[in-house]
């Protein structure tokens, strides 16, 4: 009887492990890199904070305007870092060594074009 008991308890912890391993192998592990943009201000933060969340496989962006860093959260099996630095860089910035799209850049509003001015 007491042999029983012990047999139950350890069905049970075996399904209990298994249901978290599983649970763990069926959601979407998200990656992070951080990469360098060239934006200058609060609209530029949002303007890419948006496209980039808007790409296909991106969970969150958030950009440190600080040091113009943008942290990305991504689903390696989407998406990769370069084709995030894509999307950035055909928003009209730099994203690491992919140069802003010029013809992005121009239609940006002018203060977003120039980091001298760009406390607004
Ligand atoms: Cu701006």
């Amino acid at each position: 009887m007491k042999k029983h008991a012990i047999h139950f308890l350890s069905a049970t912890a075996l399904i209990f492990i298994l249901s978290f391993g599983l649970k763990a192998a069926v959601m979407p592990k998200g990656e992070t890199v951080t990469i360098q943009t060239s934006a200058i201000c609060e609209s530029c933060k949002k303007r890419i904070e948006k496209v980039v969340k808007a790409t296909d496989g991106v969970m969150e962006a958030n950009l440190n305007l600080n040091n113009k860093k943008l942290k990305v959260k991504y689903d390696s099996a989407v998406i990769s870092p370069d084709q995030i630095r894509t999307a950035i860089a055909n928003s009209g910035y730099d994203a690491d060594y992919i140069k802003k799209n010029d013809e992005a850049f121009n239609k940006l509003p002018k203060c977003c074009q120039h980091p001298e001015d760009g406390k607004h």
